[in-house]
């Protein structure tokens, strides 16, 4: 035996360090049920500023109304990026995805808050009782539309058709603003991808060869294998309060830094230290859009 480090073969080359994304408030968890849930923008930016120091460098944004409901609210998306934009340096991913009542249409209107990234689901799919829709001529609309305004969209793969989807939107447009294509699995939403390692590393094996990062993310109790198994293939992390509620068992989420310490935690174990900021922005190629001091 020799101290030199084993060679181990890989099929997919270990990215070095570790994209953590926080999702902290989604659309579907109503705020009478989980009172943590940031909601408001103060509470929004107190959880992106924690969130940041604990290691995360980009936040998928959901926003709520005064009632706590979920709103695409054209006044308040400018806000919120702004805000968040002063007080942090996180790099800033509206969702265009929104709660499966909004229509095509207002969910377009998104792209207007100019936030850094979007995220673009790549085909339908149904999600619990409901259909999160996501036809192709919409897909192809907020694709180019991203482009035109020089926003890094984000993949998001919710089953494993959607490889397709993104496939399609490469071969027929060419590739994103920015020249990177950067995929995020959701797994476990009921009627989608199962939140299994199995399941995602069929996603894996089936991304176009176009693919230059990949992250992935379980709901509920599938987040930890998920995570792991991201992590041991070269993926990067979603993790919060938009796909996770439990902590660990019978201990609920208090905050939403608390689950992207523990992804920041995995990712150093694992020799993939969390991204910072500028790290992320570099591996996505996003625009430069704060004031500069
Ligand atoms: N709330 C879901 C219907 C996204 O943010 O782009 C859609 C969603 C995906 O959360
Ligand atoms: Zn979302």
């Amino acid at each position: 035996m020799t101290n030199d480090a084993p060679r181990i073969a890989r099929s997919t080359p270990l990215a070095a360090g570790t994209l953590i994304t926080v999702a902290p408030t989604g659309a579907e968890t109503a705020k009478a049920d989980c009172p943590q849930l940031p909601t408001t923008l103060a509470e929004l930016v107190e959880t992106a500023v924690a969130c940041q120091a604990a290691g995360a460098s980009m936040i998928h944004i959901h926003i709520r109304d005064a009632d706590h409901q979920p709103t695409l609210d054209a006044v308040l998306l400018r806000e919120t990026v702004q805000a968040v934009r002063e007080q942090t340096s996180l790099v800033i991913q509206l969702s265009t995805g929104g709660s499966v009542q909004d229509s095509l249409e207002r969910r377009l209107t998104v792209l207007d808050a100019e936030p850094d990234s979007c995220s673009l689901t790549c085909g339908t799919t149904n999600f619990g009782n409901e259909v999160f829709l996501n036809p192709f001529p919409f897909m192809a609309q907020l694709y180019q539309l991203a482009r035109e305004r020089e926003i890094v969209p984000e993949f998001e793969l919710i089953e494993l058709g959607h490889v397709e989807g993104l496939r399609r939107l490469i071969d027929t447009y060419g590739l994103p603003f920015g020249g990177k294509v950067h995929v995020d699995f959701v797994t476990g939403i009921p009627g989608g991808m199962p939140g299994t390692p199995a399941a995602l590393l069929a996603g894996i094996q089936a991304l176009p060869a176009e693919v230059t990062s990949w992250a992935a993310g379980g709901i509920g109790r599938s987040h930890l294998p998920i995570a792991a198994t991201a992590l041991a293939s070269g993926g990067h992390l979603r993790v919060g309060m938009e796909d996770n509620l439990v902590f660990a068992k019978g201990q609920p989420v208090r905050r939403n830094d608390e689950l992207v310490s523990r992804a920041a935690d995995l990712a150093r174990l694992m020799q993939r230290p969390p991204l910072t900021t500028d790290e992320a922005r570099a591996l996505l190629s996003v625009k430069e859009r704060r004031a500069r001091t």
